[in-house]
């Protein structure tokens, strides 16, 4: 942390520098605000018979939608967050006003997490190769053992939240849980792959059962997308 990066967006600064006309800016018919959904980056049944469509349409349309949504309604009258990255956002939380760090906290997470979600679903699972492999044999003692812990952590999030493989810089990798939306770039961290273990995301297809879910979720893991991931990581260029 700066210290010119702490004036301009410690609290005061914040309430200081708002605009409240920002949304004037605002194209007709476009987001109003300065998040936006992304699109599915597939048709929504690809990831059949493992996720249905229903599922994929509900979940990205409705619920990623009403997480975007909601973290423009927090930002709206604080511009100096709304001008924000995603990520730094996210970094950043204890500098968000009180007023709304619950919210940004919860529907930029959502935000961020989902975005990556779809981004490495899509896929027909199986197994990276090259250096992605060569880590996740160093890092998590292989594929097996890799989707075994990741589903354990993921079977035992008790409620809500998400399992994720995080990558550092250095490329080494490892294995986080998060409640809720919280994700590992709240501490500055970045994801490689992760998956959603919300009852929203499965339960059309596998009702209760999350052990199922999770086991056939691998089955749709886009290897060549996450793959793309890590060089981002490693390159220092993955945000979300
Ligand atoms: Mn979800």
């Amino acid at each position: 942390m700066t210290p010119t990066r702490r004036t301009v967006l410690g609290a005061a600064g914040i309430a200081a520098l708002a605009a409240p006309h920002a949304f004037a800016q605002a194209k007709p018919g476009a987001t109003p605000g300065p998040f936006t959904l992304p699109p599915l980056p597939y048709a929504p049944e690809v990831n059949e018979p493992h996720i249905n469509a229903e599922t994929m349409l509900l979940h990205h349309d409705k619920h990623h939608a009403a997480y975007v949504a909601a973290l423009n309604g927090a930002v709206k009258d604080h511009a100096t967050l709304g001008d924000m990255s995603l990520h730094e956002l996210l970094a950043r939380l204890a500098e968000v006003p009180d007023s709304v760090r619950a919210a940004v906290r919860n529907n930029g997470g959502g935000h961020a997490n989902h975005s990556m979600f779809w981004q490495v679903m899509g896929g027909q699972g199986g197994a990276p190769s090259g250096e992605l492999l060569a880590a996740v044999n160093r890092d998590l003692g292989g594929m097996e053992a890799m989707r075994a812990a990741f589903n354990r952590m993921g079977l035992s999030q008790f409620g809500s939240g998400w399992v994720f493989v995080t990558v550092e810089p250095s490329g080494k990798l490892g294995l986080a849980a998060r409640a809720n939306q919280d994700t590992p770039l709240m501490e500055g961290g970045r994801v490689l792959l992760g998956n959603d273990v919300w009852e929203h995301a499965y339960y059309l297809n596998h009702r209760n059962r999350r052990a199922d879910y999770l086991a056939a979720w691998w089955n749709v893991v886009n290897w060549d997308a996450v793959a793309a991931r890590y060089v981002r990581a490693r390159a220092g260029t993955l945000k979300i």
